[in-house]
């Protein structure tokens, strides 16, 4: 039991799960873990632990922060649980033994470093087949041109979090265009400050408000593509 006052073992679903939300709140890491795997031993799938547990857990903090109830060493330390919560299901979700259905390369644009979002869907793309390339936080354009040219992806997939950031996309983009390989990769975009319109207007080809989102818009490109290439052979 990895808290002295409280025995998760001993709590139903529902009273585990707000009581992961705590966790995670003030931090405890450990905890977090025990939660975890007490939830994945009791059947319950990655996915809604992932979702249900982590991800609302992790919005209840952004709503104290953004209250200033919360202070950034705070969440820091609910990041960093979240983390070790999801270093867990990581392997889980990946475990389709599915042939791979694309390539992936995905980063947080330059000046931004919050990485539990894209950390979400690089693993949610991975579980549902496509090869990822993490290019991790702060990633000026040439690293996404870097890996564009070292991994020849069918998606590049970009990730930012802040009002300040979120322009940095179009950088990317315009940059793409301006060495004429823009249409060879589809560009996915996603950050909880986003929207469809953002999107459009810095050339996206989508946006993607989570990461179950994330997957199906993949993979609806992935799908059109085979198509084109299948019709082009015809
Ligand atoms: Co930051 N922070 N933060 N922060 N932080 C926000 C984003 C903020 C909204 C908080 C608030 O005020 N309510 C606010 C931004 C305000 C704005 O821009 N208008 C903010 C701020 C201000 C800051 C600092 C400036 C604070 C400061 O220093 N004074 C600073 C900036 C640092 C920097 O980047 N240069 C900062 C720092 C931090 C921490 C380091 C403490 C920590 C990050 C730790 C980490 O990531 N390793 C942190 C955190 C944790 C948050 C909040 C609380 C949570 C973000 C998160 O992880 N959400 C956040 C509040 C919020 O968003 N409500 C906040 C959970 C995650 C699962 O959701 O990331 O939205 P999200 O990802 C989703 C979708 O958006 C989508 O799918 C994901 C999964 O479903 N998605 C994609 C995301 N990327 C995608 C890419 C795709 C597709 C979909 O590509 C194809």
């Amino acid at each position: 039991m990895a808290d002295d006052d409280i025995d998760l073992n001993a709590l139903n679903d529902e009273e585990l799960v707000e009581q992961m939300w705590d966790d995670l709140y003030d931090g405890l890491a450990d905890e977090i873990v025990e939660g975890v795997n007490i939830l994945l031993a009791r059947k319950w799938t990655p996915y809604d632990v992932l979702t249900k547990a982590l991800v609302e857990g992790m919005r209840i903090v952004g709503i104290d922060f953004r209250d200033g109830i919360l202070f950034v060493p705070e969440v820091l330390l609910a990041a960093n649980a979240m983390k070790r919560g999801m270093g867990i299901l990581r392997p889980l979700l990946a475990e389709t033994g599915a042939p791979k259905v694309g390539k992936m390369v995905i980063g947080t644009v330059k000046g931004d470093i919050h990485d539990i979002g894209k950390n979400l869907v690089s693993m949610m793309m991975e579980g549902a087949g496509f090869e990822v390339i993490d290019l991790g936080i702060n990633n000026p354009v040439e690293n996404y041109l870097k890996a564009i040219e070292e991994h020849q992806p069918d998606i590049v997939g970009m990730s930012a979090l802040l009002t300040t950031t979120m322009p940095y996309m179009k950088v990317v983009i315009d940059t793409l265009k301006e060495q004429g390989i823009r249409d060879d990769y589809v560009v996915l975009v996603g950050g909880a400050p986003l929207n469809e319109e953002f999107a459009r207007e810095i050339g996206a080809d989508a946006y993607c408000r989570d990461a179950a989102v994330a997957v199906e818009t993949a993979k609806d490109f992935m799908r059109r593509k085979h198509n084109q290439a299948k019709a082009a052979t015809a």
